[in-house]
């Protein structure tokens, strides 16, 4: 039995959001969710998400990959996370590579490939066009 657990804005959910969750409930049992809040994706990009976080929340727990999900609310509290949910592995996507090395006496740390062209910011430019 083992634990993945994976943090992430999941804004505007699309595509690569889906394949990371789906890739990352494949390498274990269970897969627990944090999900920036409003506040810390703030501090992370100077901007406040599209979606509020309780939003975000409700759309990653109907996705059917998800045991659990969290508010993630600070970058800092990683380790705590990991021991509360008993994680095994952290997934991140490449983007995110070698950022959480020094997390590696706590859990396995994996980096999948991300999906490539689909993002947040590319659907925003998009819309903004219409
Ligand atoms: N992702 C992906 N492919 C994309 C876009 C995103 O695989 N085309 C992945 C990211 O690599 C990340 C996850 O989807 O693992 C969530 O992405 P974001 O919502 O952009 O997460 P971010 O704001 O980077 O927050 O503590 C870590 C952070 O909270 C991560």
């Amino acid at each position: 039995m083992s634990n993945i657990i994976t943090f992430g804005t999941f804004d505007v959910f699309h595509v690569g959001h889906l394949n990371i969750l789906k890739r990352a409930k494949s390498l274990g049992n269970r897969l627990f969710v944090g999900v920036s809040s409003d506040a810390l994706n703030f501090q992370k990009k100077g901007r406040y998400p599209v979606y509020e976080e309780y939003d975000r929340m409700s759309i990653i727990s109907g996705i059917k990959y998800v045991d659990v999900v969290f508010l993630e609310e600070s970058l800092d509290l990683k380790v705590s996370y990991i021991q509360k949910y008993n994680a095994d592995i952290l997934v991140m996507g490449d983007d995110w590579k070698g950022k959480f090395d020094h997390f590696s006496s706590f859990a396995k740390i994996i980096y999948l490939e991300r999906t490539p062209t689909v993002s947040t910011t590319s659907i925003i430019e998009v819309i903004k066009k219409c």
